[in-house]
């Protein structure tokens, strides 16, 4: 049996002082405040750790099926507060710190959060492996250790700066490493067929290799005392790889080598949209699907499993394109290591992935040049082809000799140049294909791949993102947390549609009174935050506007911007009384792909607008600017329980859900929104009352393109969007310098791809109405309750349900 510490404030005082002499080798006199973290850190693992060895004998005793969840992006955020909430340990290491003379406080700050991701994909798998192990489900995460996550965004004269995001170097006290337990993973090479009697097969010889060390992960259910595994593949380079080079006497390109080899798990690719197809990236991904492959065929499975079998065993969810490359290396291991008939082989494979698209944008699909592919694995360029011949000589079968429909389908594109369609053959292979909202699943089964929902009927579902209300209300928000623990009970938090008792609770005076008084709270939180953090003072009493997420056009951070510039502007141009103006706080966090030019140009826009309107004394004590930059998961947790008010604007149409929109509703915030991904449902649930609605439908704007759409005649014909784009002009933002944004200023009026300038008129109307409906505080605090209480949905358990009903069919573990 493994030892546990006693749950108590003595138990935890004893291993902490403990951990501060034998794994850091110092006293608690002489400890650095990180010697101190990092003995924390570890005091709180030793609780988990027998639970988790625990659950992964259970897990492999049950032989039951279970889920592999393959992801490139895990954005866990910081892990102690987590960990500390999950064991019920959060009061017994404060007062045992406290005794130490440690504020537990000052050890939070000092945790760098891994940043392994970019933003929604990665923050919704982090979401889901903990739904996953507070429901029980047998599952483990695979993905890879990127040893600098998503870059450090600085401004400098308001522009993007990128630094690496050196996460590891103070030590990574929540991970083991597992170097003597490290795979070998091959590329290049190339094939051949043999005879193996009498048989002819094919094999891959690989023209070199590195390898894949595990570094384990424990994820806490809460409250259940299960734990889970996330495991992260770290690249190194192989012994022999480096004998060779040493062997021909050249030290300097035996490093070189090395360097080569661990480059594949060095950074975090930043771009989140556009898909560069760059051979490193490719490579990341082979490394860590075939990695959690073998890893999961060698130590899940008893020896001498019946591999016919395995559908019964395991689901490999595919998280986006990014890990699809699985599926050919899973034909691969299955037919020519294991020598299963391919038949038989591509059967159990289409019963054991299923994909789940985050996306719309065309651009976004991911695509490998054939000329890439077949250099770097050559065997499953070889295998892709096998089952696209398959594939369309069944499309024949049904459809004829359709060469245009033949030519749509196909797995290999030949324009512009000879390539794979990563969701094409994630969509053949796969058991199930999912959206991620009812509007996205919708739009993907008509717009993106209507030939294969007509070919493959049923195999198209829906499962609508969460969040989980253990992070992202319970631990960001505990004012509110306790408030509606005292009015309903604990439950909630495993069980989240409970908040629906808070509706009869939207109509009592003093829970209205209360709950103020939590937001006010929050708000001077996040301001004492950004004063530390960046020296901005939040004015009082100020609405908080926030729009957060990644920095792209089709988010239209632009539309919000015309909007600051418009009440700027009315109030400069003597349009609008200053006295008559609702005092807003505009907040922004956003961080651009280091190559999307538009993207930054945006973010300087920002800032510039920032500096004008926040040195203003005319709009003084009315409108503030605050952009504080590297917005992550930690800032996340501050700013959203603090705002009145939720810019989720998307063009209607290319959001496929959003996932912050869930959470700021949770927490008390109103929506202002287009009816574009999980918006949809969002409104539908709350009511038309509590959302403030604009925009264009999807369909509108589809008929808009059709008609051709030309965004000067909006300019024209609206007098504000005018002045608010002829003061950007102007150089009004940069000084009287007219260049700077006329990229921006003529990408609107010219082409505007995301029709910012269409739905301008509709979205100041709407703020209008918010500006009104926020003068009556009470009224506006009944509508954020609302939000709370119908929005229980949104809970990433309940997404977890829907996967397991709809794809996995894989039973909790009770
Ligand atoms: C291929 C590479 C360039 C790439 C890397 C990361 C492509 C896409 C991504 C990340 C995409 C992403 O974060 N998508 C978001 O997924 C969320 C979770 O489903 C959705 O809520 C959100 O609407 C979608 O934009």
């Amino acid at each position: 049996p493994v030892p546990t510490p006693p749950s108590t404030v003595d138990g935890f005082v004893k291993q902490f002082l403990e951990n501060l002499n034998l794994e850091r080798g110092v006293t608690l006199s002489t400890a650095s405040p990180n010697d101190r973290y990092i003995a924390l850190a570890t005091t709180v693992r030793d609780f988990l750790v027998a639970r988790w060895l625990e659950d992964i004998r259970r897990q492999k005793d049950a032989q039951a099926k279970g889920v592999c969840y393959l992801s490139a992006e895990y954005l866990l955020g910081r892990q102690l507060d987590n960990n500390l909430l999950a064991t019920r340990l959060t009061d017994i290491a404060t007062e045992a710190l406290a005794s130490c003379g440690i504020d537990i406080d000052d050890m939070r700050a000092l945790e760098v959060e891994p940043g392994l991701g970019n933003g929604g994909l990665g923050r919704l798998a982090a979401c889901f492996i903990d739904s996953l192990a507070t429901m029980s489900v047998p599952s483990i995460g695979y993905g890879i250790r990127y040893e600098y996550g998503i870059f450090r965004q600085t401004f400098v004269g308001g522009q993007q700066v990128e630094q690496p995001d050196a996460w590891l170097t103070l030590g990574s006290p929540w991970e083991f490493a597992h170097p003597e337990s490290a795979q070998t993973i091959s590329f290049g090479g190339h094939t051949e067929t043999y005879d193996d009697g009498g048989v002819t097969r094919s094999r891959w010889v690989p023209g070199w290799n590195v390898q894949a060390v595990p570094y384990n992960y424990m994820v806490p259910g809460y409250h259940n005392g299960r734990v889970n595994t996330l495991r992260l593949w770290r690249a190194v380079a192989t012994d022999a790889f480096d004998l060779r080079i040493f062997n021909s006497g050249d030290y300097e390109e035996a490093v070189r080598a090395q360097t080569y080899a661990e480059n594949i798990s060095k950074v975090l690719y930043p771009e989140d949209s556009t898909p560069q197809g760059k051979e490193l990236r490719l490579q990341q991904q082979y490394f860590f699907v075939a990695a959690s492959i073998r890893d999961f065929l060698d130590h899940m499975l008893t020896p001498g499993f019946d591999l016919s079998k395995l559908p019964d065993r395991v689901i490999f969810q595919l998280n986006d394109t990014h890990p699809v490359i699985a599926v050919p290396e899973f034909m691969r291991v299955l037919v020519d290591e294991e020598h299963m008939e391919w038949d038989a082989a591509w059967e159990i494979t289409q019963q054991c992935f299923a994909y789940t698209c985050h996306t719309l944008l065309p651009e976004a699909l991911e695509v490998w040049s054939v000329e890439l592919l077949g250099r770097l694995l050559p065997r499953h360029l070889e295998i892709i082809y096998r089952i696209n011949d398959a594939f369309l000589e069944e499309v024949r079968e049904r459809f004829g000799d359709d060469e245009m429909r033949i030519r749509n389908m196909s797995i290999i594109a030949e324009f512009p140049e000879r390539s794979v369609r990563m969701a094409y053959l994630a969509t053949v292979a796969g058991a199930k294909v999912n959206g991620v909202a009812e509007l996205h699943s919708q739009l993907l089964r008509e717009k993106v791949l209507p030939d294969f929902d007509e070919f493959y009927p049923g195999k198209f579902t829906n499962v609508t993102n969460g969040v989980t209300p253990r992070r992202f209300l319970r631990l960001a928000n505990p004012g509110l947390a306790g408030l509606i623990t005292d009015a309903l009970g604990a439950g909630w938090t495993v069980d989240l549609e409970r908040l629906r008792g808070l509706e009869s609770f939207a109509e009592d005076p003093e829970f209205r009174a209360r709950f103020a008084e939590v937001k006010a709270a929050n708000k001077r939180v996040l301001s004492d935050v950004l004063r530390a953090r960046d020296g901005f003072e939040v004015s009082d009493g100020h609405m908080l506007d926030v729009m957060v997420k990644r920095l792209h056009e089709y988010k239209r951070q632009m539309l919000k911007v015309l909007h600051i510039v418009t009440s700027y502007e009315r109030i400069v141009s003597g349009r609008v009384k200053a006295e008559d103006v609702q005092g807003r706080a505009f907040i922004f966090g956003a961080k651009a792909a280091p190559g999307y030019a538009m993207a930054k140009r945006i973010i300087h826009l920002i800032n510039a607008v920032g500096e004008v309107v926040n040195n203003d004394p005319r709009v003084e004590g009315r409108l503030q600017v605050l952009f504080p930059p590297n917005y992550n998961v930690t800032l996340a947790e501050r700013v959203i329980p603090a705002a009145d008010l939720s810019e989720q604007i998307s063009l209607a149409g290319k959001e496929a859900s959003g996932t912050g929109n869930m959470k700021f509703a949770l927490n008390g915030a109103l929506t202002i929104g287009t009816d574009d991904g999980a918006n949809v449902e969002i409104r539908e649930l709350v009511g038309d009352d509590n959302f403030f609605l604009f925009g264009m439908t999807e369909p509108e704007v589809e008929e808009l393109w059709t008609r051709g759409y030309k965004p000067a005649e909006f300019y024209q014909q609206d007098e504000d969007l005018r002045r608010a784009i002829d003061l950007i002009a102007s150089g009004a933002f940069s000084n009287g310098d007219r260049t700077v944004f006329e990229p921006i200023v003529s990408n609107l009026l010219y082409d505007d791809r995301f029709m910012v300038l269409a739905d301008y008129a509709s979205y100041i109307r709407a703020q209008d109405r918010v500006d009104a409906a926020y003068a009556d505080q009470d009224a506006w605090t009944k509508a954020a309750i609302l939000n709370i209480a119908r929005c229980g949905f949104f809970s990433s358990d309940r997404s977890i349900r829907d996967y397991i009903d709809r794809i996995w069919h894989t039973p909790p573990m009770l």
